[in-house]
């Protein structure tokens, strides 16, 4: 069955299906997965944080955030060889997508420059290539298309109403004005945003609509449980009900069903039945690796284990009309026992 891309949305619609009852939710997010993937694949991306900390911005979340004693250690960009050899070893462990991060309110041209350079080498090497590096005018979303970059990472974070609540160094509508940018750029679009931050249940569906009415779906759609960290404003903050966390990435299944939903950070501190939950409400893709900017993910061996227990396998990409399999993870479903 064809997928429904709908942009019409409203608050209401997404609060009632937030509201649905856990197995009339689970079973409408399951088909409408089943309908538009193979449910027995997930996508892998490895995360490298490019240029770490000393960030201007104000996000309550953030440990690379100057203004908040965190503890972390700055780091200035990396050199691009320095950045493949890591996309190198993301590859040699099964990632498909590599995503490079930088703590950037906005970059100069020259760091674009310098990003483009590594953008090309991952492409060259089979993978996608991903970035995230702040916001951007379009001729530096026309640079990183010209690089060959296939997606850029750009989170909406909050709905609209509270995200002054959360960051006040800029405003909701230079996110949706990047955002448009890279889609002009032909860039496609990642974005998604970061619940647990003692939002209410009507604030995430704002969030969600938010998501599905922009002009196209975005192609990736993270989905961050908050990490809190130690001298962030958010740190303390009260524990969303995992169920909640659930019914969040269901919901999005449901409103973008051809997009591939992220269960992105906060893994490590998941049970591998509640990780299992969200791949059953239609999450499938997942960041793989010790880490993901500056804060712990599972290892790859305990998601090598839970993959073959579940029977997953590394979600196949089409690169320049050559298949790139995620070969370790597909690999280790000998060990499904
Ligand atoms: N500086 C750029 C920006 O903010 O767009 C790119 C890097 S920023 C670290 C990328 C995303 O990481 C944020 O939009 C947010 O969704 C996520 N993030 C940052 N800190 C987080 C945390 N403590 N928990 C969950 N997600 C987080
Ligand atoms: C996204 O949505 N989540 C990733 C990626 N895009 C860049 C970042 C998560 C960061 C978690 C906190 C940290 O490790 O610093
Ligand atoms: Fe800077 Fe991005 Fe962190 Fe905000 S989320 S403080 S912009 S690195």
């Amino acid at each position: 069955m064809a997928a429904v891309i709908r942009h019409d949305y409203s608050r209401d619609e997404v609060l009632s299906l937030l509201n649905l009852p856990f197995a009339d939710l689970m079973q409408t997010a399951g088909s409408i997965h089943r309908e538009n993937f193979n449910p027995n694949q997930v996508q892998v991306s490895t995360l490298l944080s490019i240029k770490t900390g000393g960030c201007p911005e104000d996000c309550a979340y953030c440990p690379q955030a100057a203004r908040y004693n965190t503890g972390l250690k700055a780091h200035k960009l990396m050199e691009v060889d320095e950045v493949l050899a890591k996309a190198a070893q993301a590859k040699a462990a099964g990632a498909t997508r590599f995503c490079m991060g930088a703590a950037w309110r906005s970059p100069k041209d020259r760091d674009v420059a310098k990003v483009a350079a590594m953008v090309e080498g991952v492409r060259a090497m089979g993978m996608e290539a991903c970035a995230t590096l702040g916001m951007l005018n379009p001729e530096q979303a026309k640079t990183l298309k010209s690089a060959g970059l296939d997606y850029y990472n750009h989170n909406l974070d909050t709905g609209p109403d509270e995200y002054a609540d959360i960051i006040k160094t800029r405003d909701y509508q230079a996110r949706l004005d990047t955002l448009q940018h890279v889609r002009e750029a032909g860039l496609k679009t990642c974005c998604g945003g970061i619940v647990g931050m003692g939002e209410s249940r009507e604030q995430r569906a704002a969030l969600l609509q938010t998501l599905a009415n922009l002009p196209e779906h975005p192609g990736s759609v993270p989905i961050n449980r908050l990490v809190q960290v130690e001298g962030t404003p958010l740190h303390g903050t009260a524990l969303l009900d995992p169920f909640e966390f659930v019914r969040t990435i269901a919901a999005a299944r449901i409103l973008m069903p051809a997009s591939v939903v992220r269960l992105s950070a906060g893994r490590a501190e998941m049970s591998e039945e509640l990780q299992s939950l969200c791949f059953l409400a239609g999450a499938n893709s997942i960041f793989y690796g010790e880490k993901l900017l500056t804060t712990g993910n599972p290892d790859v061996e305990a998601d090598q284990a839970l993959f073959a227990k579940l029977g997953i396998e590394g979600m196949p990409v089409l690169i320049e009309s050559k298949t790139v399999h995620a070969d370790v993870l597909q690999e280790d479903r000998s060990c499904a026992a």
